[in-house]
């Protein structure tokens, strides 16, 4: 990919070298990547757990952990939120290691956006 200087304007002609080329230096400011935090569905971990985990660690309300309880219920995962890589890292773990405190088989996982 051509990064900074790009050449915005300017038609080569046969004898030129430089002429008629305008050199621009855009401000580059690179968004950071985002990270999908993801929980997986399970036969055994109670769906009341799973409801106060998303409460506890994603600031959702009840109805809308309740919501995304049932949709990873139902469809087996669903995305519970979109951070920066350490807070999406930190989720996990925090999710993790919560469920293996309490050994249920929850399981919390990331994917790059
Ligand atoms: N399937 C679980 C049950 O029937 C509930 C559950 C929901 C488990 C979401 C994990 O991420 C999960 N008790």
């Amino acid at each position: 990919m051509i990064e900074n200087p790009t050449i915005l304007s300017g038609r080569p002609t046969p004898d030129d070298g430089d002429t008629n080329v305008v050199l621009e230096t855009k401000p580059k400011t690179k968004r950071p990547p985002l990270y999908k935090v993801m929980l997986l569905n399970d036969d055994y971990t109670p769906m009341e757990f799973v409801v106060h985990v998303l409460e506890r660690f994603f600031g959702l309300n009840h109805a809308q952990a309740f919501e995304i309880m049932l949709t990873v219920h139902k469809k087996g995962l669903a995305v519970v939120g979109v951070f920066s890589f350490e807070v999406a890292e930190t989720k996990v773990t925090q999710v993790m290691d919560f469920a293996r405190r309490h050994q249920h088989p929850l399981q919390c996982t990331m994917e790059k956006e």
